[in-house]
């Protein structure tokens, strides 16, 4: 399928309207099942430019998913995805989120980049996103798929900007060589009792091979990392549906936690 600037407006539109509106929506391969993958990114960045014009929202960073190969293998896919992340999707642990403004969250515990440095380019490496990091933090991402029953295949997801809704960052930030990332272990619980664990090395052996994968992709529609960006590298583990009053706690070794509540508040 050409996707046809006209198209593109209905789709994006129709995302859009979805996550205002905190309703799921059929998935949009339902009605276009030729997308292709790099049709869907040229969504995503249009709906991204639009989404921060209309929320008068700036870049934050980059987020990566499907980095672990468990995921990968659920999803039949063996490559990870790249959505961005918006000013207006940062939380913060003192502020429980507004769970009426979500669909379905999710959690997901995740080590968070913070770039000291611009990088760019087809042949960046982990040893060169170790050394452009000024920090990594613990982090939990929000995913919140705009499609009914969290359900979709890779081009919807990928023009659904990844799921993306809100992240969370620890207050401990630490310097990139001081850890061995690919061997954090992590142990996240809900309301006090423990949901999943995982380890570093579940996003693609290391989670600065992840970050290097993204630069790579984003390379190829001449774009990079920015000094200022928060990249999230991926999920650890599987995530975890919340609901209102729950409270999500993610500890990683190294790194200490970082804690998500959720209330209804207006
Ligand atoms: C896609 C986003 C996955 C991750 O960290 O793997 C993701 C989804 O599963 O909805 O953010
Ligand atoms: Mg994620």
């Amino acid at each position: 399928m050409a996707v046809t600037n006209k198209l593109k407006v209905e789709v994006i539109d129709y995302l859009l309207r979805a996550e205002h509106e905190v309703k799921e929506v059929v998935k949009i391969t339902d009605q276009y099942p030729d997308l292709s993958i790099e049709e869907a990114y040229d969504l995503q960045k249009k709906l991204i430019e639009r989404r921060m014009e209309k929320t008068k929202t700036k870049r934050l960073g980059i987020k990566l998913g499907l980095t672990s190969k468990a995921k990968q293998e659920m999803m039949g896919v063996h490559e990870a995805i790249y959505g961005y992340l918006l000013s207006d999707m940062l939380a913060f642990e003192w502020e429980p989120l507004q769970q009426h403004r979500l669909i379905h969250p999710k959690a997901e515990p995740e080590i968070a980049f913070i770039m000291g440095e611009d990088l760019m380019g087809e042949e960046v490496t982990a040893a060169d996103v170790m050394k452009a990091a000024k920090f990594v933090v613990a982090a939990i991402e929000v995913i919140d798929s705009r499609y009914k029953d969290f359900r979709f295949t890779l081009p919807d997801v990928v023009a659904d900007n990844c799921s993306s809704a809100k992240l969370i960052l620890g207050s401990k930030m630490v310097k990139p060589e001081e850890l061995d990332l690919s061997n954090i272990g992590m142990v996240m619980s809900k309301n006090g009792e423990m949901v999943t664990t995982g380890s570093g090395s579940a996003v693609l052996g290391h989670p600065a091979e992840a970050v290097a994968w993204a630069v790579q992709k984003l390379a190829q529609r001449g774009e990079g990392l920015q000094k200022g960006d928060i990249v999230l590298s991926g999920a650890l583990s599987e995530a975890v549906a919340f609901d209102m009053d729950d409270t999500i706690i993610a500890q990683f070794d190294g790194l200490g936690s970082v804690t998500l509540s959720s209330r209804y508040v207006k």
